[in-house]
């Protein structure tokens, strides 16, 4: 794997926030992100499903100008077009979205790309390619996203970390309640919506998994 400006393989950076505006309530996304940041999360992926374009790079140029100076990667989902008017540094793709040979070609090898899992023919694919991390999609059933596909399980997170080399990002229904058993089970990250957006604190919730994900991996 090639030497990438944030590492996708540092194990100090567990926590990484994926935005959903319509959790974040009263606050903008920008202000739920720096509070975020400011608790530790490593990692933000900007995810905007019903934004027309304009604003949607509006609010990436924001979000990076923000996290650059910080050392913290902007990721947008999906949309190459808002990664390259951003200057964000890598895209998340899923497995109905841009080729990743494509997304990469375009984005050069600089570029962080991650890839959703759904099933196992998903993770034996993935291995031929590049990519710089896996989305284990979902780990839990959630109601931020109900059209996914069977969740994967402590049990199958634990058997795609058996079998594939690629740094693993798990996300779906992930709280405090189980972050640990997450990270234990296999996952070198944690990717959470609804724990950071619509927590009353978003500052003390990415704190507070954070030290969970910490102690799990024997930094606490
Ligand atoms: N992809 C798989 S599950 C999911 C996404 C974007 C949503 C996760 O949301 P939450 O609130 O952390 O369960
Ligand atoms: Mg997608």
């Amino acid at each position: 794997m090639m030497d990438r400006p944030f590492s996708a393989r540092r194990k100090t950076d567990g926590l990484y926030l994926v935005t959903d505006r319509s959790l974040c309530g009263r606050r903008s996304v920008e202000e739920v992100v720096s509070m975020a940041v400011q608790g530790g999360a490593a990692w933000v992926q900007l995810r905007e499903k019903d934004l027309a374009t304009r604003p949607f790079v509006e609010e990436a140029r924001r979000l990076k100008a923000l996290l650059f100076p910080l050392g913290v990667p902007l990721i947008i989902n999906d949309r190459l077009d808002v990664v390259l008017a951003s200057e964000a540094d890598g895209i998340h793709l899923g497995q109905e979205d841009m080729p990743y040979e494509t997304a990469r070609r375009l984005l050069g090898p600089k570029a962080i790309i991650g890839l959703s899992v759904e099933s196992w023919e998903d993770v034996v694919q993935a291995q031929s390619l590049d990519v710089d991390y896996l989305g284990v999609s979902p780990v839990f059933a959630t109601p931020t996203k109900r059209d996914t596909k069977a969740p994967w399980g402590l049990e199958g997170l634990a058997r795609i970390r058996a079998f594939s080399r690629h740094s693993l990002v798990a996300i779906g229904g992930i709280s405090r309640e189980n972050a640990g058993a997450v990270i234990r089970a296999g996952a070198d990250r944690i990717a959470v919506v609804s724990a950071i957006c619509a927590a009353s604190d978003p500052f003390r919730a990415a704190r507070d998994l954070c030290h969970d994900i910490a102690e799990a991996q024997g930094k606490g």
